[in-house]
C-alpha cells in the first residue's frame, strides 16, 4: 500500500514512527513542512525535516523532541561569548554538522529535496521524506511589539517569546511563488491513502496546504484522506497549536480543527477524522471516530495508524 503523510515536526515525527511500525513493508512518503526553516549564523536549519529524520533514526533527544541525543552546546556558548546574536536559538554541536552539510550542498546548487535525500542516506529513516517545496517560504508571525505591528520569524516567536506574544496572523514569505517539491503531487495523487498527522494545523499542516496545487491534489485525489486531531481535551498534546488556532479563528478543539479541515464532500480535505476517546465532535460530511490518540510509544502510535487505515477502508 502507498501511504502519504502530511506532517510537521515533533508530533509528525512520532506519528511517522507509528506509520512505519504499523506498515513496515508499505511504501510510505512523508511530505514535511518547511515553513519553520531559518538561516542563522550562516547555517540553514530545517527543524521539521531534522526532527523527523532524527526521530525516525531514534537519534533524537527524547525529552526535547528536537535535536540530537548526547548533544553538547560548546559552539553555542562560544558564539554567545562573541556576542554573536541570536543567542536564543539552541544550536547543538552535533546538529551543526547537519546544517553545515546542508548549507554546503545548497550553496553548490542542490535543491533542498536532494539535500534531504543525501542526509537520509546516513540516517535511513525508513520512509521517503520530501520537503513540501524546494523554495524558501519561512513562516513569520504578525505581533504587536513595542506598540508596533511587526513580523517576526516563527522561530523567534516560538523560542525567544515562547509564543507568548498574541499572534495576529501568520505569513509564509514567498509561499505563493513556491511550487511543490519533485514527487510531492505524485505522492498525493498516487497514494492509496493520505494521512494528515496530528501536527500543528496552522503553522505545519496549514503551511503545507497553503502551497499552490497541494490542497487541490488532496481534495480531488482518488485516495481517502484521514486526519488525526492534534487537540485532546481542548488543548494540544504539546507545542503551541492553542496559540496559533485563535489567529485563524478556529476553536481549540478536535471538532474545531476537524471542521477547519472540512469535508471532501464539500471542497474540504477529510473523509475521516480521528479524535481522542474522551472527546466528541461532529464534522459535517466527515466520519468521526474516537480512539486513544496519545503517542506515548511506537505501539500506541501504530494503533492510531491502524485505526486511521481501518477508517479509510
Ligand atoms: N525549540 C525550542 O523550544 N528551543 C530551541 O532552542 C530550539 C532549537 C532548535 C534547533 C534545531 C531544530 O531542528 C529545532 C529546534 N527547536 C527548538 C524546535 C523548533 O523550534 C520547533 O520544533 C519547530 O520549529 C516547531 O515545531
Amino acid at each position: 500500500m502507498r501511504i502519504t503523510v502530511l506532517a510537521g515536526g515533533i508530533g509528525g515525527a512520532r506519528f511517522l514512527r507509528g506509520v512505519r511500525a504499523a506498515r513496515p513493508t508499505d511504501d510510505i512518503t512523508a511530505i514535511i513542512n518547511t515553513g519553520d526553516d531559518v538561516t542563522l549564523h550562516g547555517l540553514r536549519i530545517c527543524p521539521d525535516l531534522d526532527s523527523v529524520m532524527y526521530t525516525l533514526a531514534d537519534a533524537h533527544d527524547h525529552e526535547r523532541g528536537w535535536g540530537r541525543q548526547q548533544e553538547s552546546w560548546r559552539i553555542k556558548e562560544e558564539l554567545a561569548a562573541y556576542g554573536a546574536e541570536p543567542s536564543w536559538f539552541g544550536l547543538g554541536d552535533l546538529d551543526i554538522a547537519t546544517h553545515l552539510v546542508r548549507i554546503r550542498m545548497l550553496d553548490a546548487g542542490y535543491p533542498l529535496s536532494d539535500v534531504t535525500a543525501a542526509l537520509c542516506e546516513r540516517w535511513q529513516p525508513g520512509v521517503r521524506m520530501l520537503p513540501m517545496t524546494d523554495q524558501r517560504c519561512e513562516t513569520h508571525v504578525i505581533v504587536e511589539l513595542d506598540g508596533q505591528r511587526k513580523a517576526i520569524h516563527f522561530q523567534e516567536w516560538w523560542i525567544l517569546h515562547r509564543a507568548s506574544l498574541p499572534a495576529q496572523s501568520f505569513v509564509q514569505v514567498g509561499l505563493e511563488q513556491a511550487v511543490p517539491a519533485p514527487g510531492v503531487i505524485e505522492a498525493i495523487t498516487g497514494a492509496d491513502v493520505v494521512l494528515i498527522a496530528p501536527s500543528n494545523p496552522v503553522v505545519s499542516i496549514g503551511t503545507i496546504l497553503g502551497l499552490p496545487d497541494i490542497r487541490a491534489a488532496i481534495a480531488e485525489g482518488p485516495a481517502p484522506v484521514i486526519g488525526l486531531s492534534p487537540i485532546i481535551g481542548g488543548a494540544p498534546v504539546r507545542g503551541m497549536a492553542d496559540s496559533c488556532l485563535p489567529a485563524i479563528g478556529v476553536e481549540v478543539s478536535a471538532e474545531g480543527v476537524g471542521r477547519h479541515y472540512g469535508s471532501r464532500k464539500d471542497g474540504g480535505l477529510l473523509d475521516g477524522w480521528l479524535i481522542h476517546d474522551t472527546d466528541s465532535a461532529t464534522v459535517p460530511g466527515v466520519e468521526v471516530r474516537a480512539v486513544p490518540l496519545y503517542m506515548s510509544d511506537d505501539e500506541h502510535s501504530a494503533a492510531m495508524v491502524r485505526s486511521a487505515l481501518e477508517l479509510a477502508r
